[in-house]
């Protein structure tokens, strides 16, 4: 039903929300197609509750109005589909039955009209008294004409009267009866224009069986002019009419990371998912269905993010960020680049001094000193005196890699270490008289 522009869908999401419970559709919707034959507990439209029967077959249903019912209804949101109803009743061995009755092929083109407490557009019922009741019309009024053939289809059967006065009526109703009324049964001829659906009915499953509180005691069958009149209790134990609903999906779900497009929410129809750049198929079905119980087929999918670090694609231990459609490095020290695929120079700018050759590392980098420095970067002008070189009381003076050692008197050599030739005092003066 969706399928124009996304406003319309939005709007459309919206009414239907406020709907949501009201009706077996709508149920069966909102359970996904889990929901079983049953007494649901619905409200109308002022919140007041009362109780339906859901009968779901393939693609379909039929809703029961609960005879306990005593607030407004609106039937129109019970049946959408108007082809016709079913009537179940039941019989003093406790078995049930049902018909289904339909307009005349003739007349096939009008719908057949379901109605609480009510015959708009029909003749009305004589025992309304007894109300509040279901009124099923077949041939409006406006088309009743005095000698046109009339009638109704009961299980696939054309029934038919010649309507000799013009007398409008064309009806079966259903009395709640809730004061508990007296009645007299009447019958109009036991024919099977007026018993057919009570004569040719079948039996149903007990599975499908309705419970007592949606069988009404008493009706009214009325045809014509000259078609029949009963009412009463002619059927032992009560009448129930089933009104026919179409099943249908609900909207299908968005889901994160898809792009979704349907054709409608009727059976048979299909959505289509596909994941959208950055997410893959990882779970779910792309292709869904629509099927007659009101569920889409197969299980909702899942379009996963894709991880774009799965490939490490980080490089030198760098540690990977998934996002969508792309991923981050966070590098390790000395390492950058967006995959981290570059070994930072360190030694630019050149951190070693004094004419030290750099090596670049990890995270690092080596200098290579030239002779007489020391240090991380050689920025040490290693002290050659710290050993004491000089000897003999000399002056140590620290140069690269060198020293100078100023020497006392009597001393020399680059250490000081040699003694210069002299003599003691005393010997030296005698022999140096003896040698001049
Ligand atoms: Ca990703
Ligand atoms: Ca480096
Ligand atoms: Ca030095």
């Amino acid at each position: 039903m969706c399928q124009s522009t996304v406003f319309v869908c939005a709007i459309l999401a919206a009414l239907f929300a406020v709907a949501a419970s009201n009706n077996c559709k709508t149920l069966q919707i909102q359970a996904n197609g889990a929901l079983t034959n049953g007494t649901y507990t619905i409200q109308n439209s002022d919140g007041q509750s009362y109780k339906i029967y859901c009968q779901f077959y393939d693609g379909y249903g039929y809703t029961f109005l609960s005879t306990s019912t005593n607030v407004n209804v609106d039937m129109s949101s019970l049946y959408d589909d108007t082809s016709h109803v079913i009537i179940r009743h039941k019989r003093s061995s406790g078995v049930q039955y049902t018909s289904t009755m339909a307009q005349l092929g003739t007349f096939s083109s009008n719908p057949v009209s379901v109605q609480y407490s009510g015959h708009s557009g029909y003749q009305g019922p004589n025992n309304t008294a007894m109300a509040p009741y279901i009124f099923v019309g077949f041939i409006p009024q406006s088309l009743n004409r005095k000698d046109d053939l009339q009638g109704w289809k009961v299980n696939g059967e054309d029934l038919t009267f010649n309507n000799c006065d013009g007398n409008p009526n064309s009806y079966i109703a259903f009395f709640f009866n809730p004061s508990g009324q007296n009645y007299t049964d009447y019958v109009g001829g036991h024919n099977k224009l007026m018993y057919q659906w009570y004569d040719g009915a079948s039996a149903v499953a007990q599975s499908e069986y309705l419970l007592d509180e949606f069988f009404a005691n008493y009706h009214e069958v009325h045809q014509g002019g000259c078609g029949g009149y009963s009412r009463g209790s002619n059927v032992p134990t009560g009448g129930a009419v089933g009104m026919k609903f179409t099943l249908e999906c609900a909207v299908p779900a968005e889901v994160a990371g898809a792009q979704m497009t349907y054709q409608g929410t009727y059976i048979g129809h299909t959505s289509t998912y596909s994941c959208v750049s950055g997410y893959q198929h990882t779970d779910g079905d792309l292709s869904r269905t629509c099927s007659g119980s009101g569920a889409w087929s197969g299980s909702t999918p899942v379009c996963g993010n894709i991880n774009e670090c799965a490939s490490n694609p980080c490089q030198n231990g760098g540690q990977c960020t998934d996002y969508l459609n792309s991923y981050t490095c966070a590098c390790a020290s000395g390492y950058q680049g967006t995959v981290c695929e570059t070994n930072i120079n360190e030694c630019q700018p050149n951190p070693c001094q004094n004419g030290a050759q750099c090596t670049d590392q990890i995270y690092d980098y080596t200098c290579a000193c030239v002779a007489g420095y020391a240090g991380k970067n050689c920025e040490i002008n290693i002290d050659e005196c710290a050993s004491n070189p000089c000897q003999n009381g000399g002056k140590c003076t620290d140069g690269i890699n060198d020293l100078n050692c100023a020497c006392v008197a009597g001393y020399e050599g680059k250490h000081c270490e040699i003694t210069l030739c002299s003599w003691p005092f005393g010997l030296a003066n005698t022999e140096v008289v003896g040698w001049a």
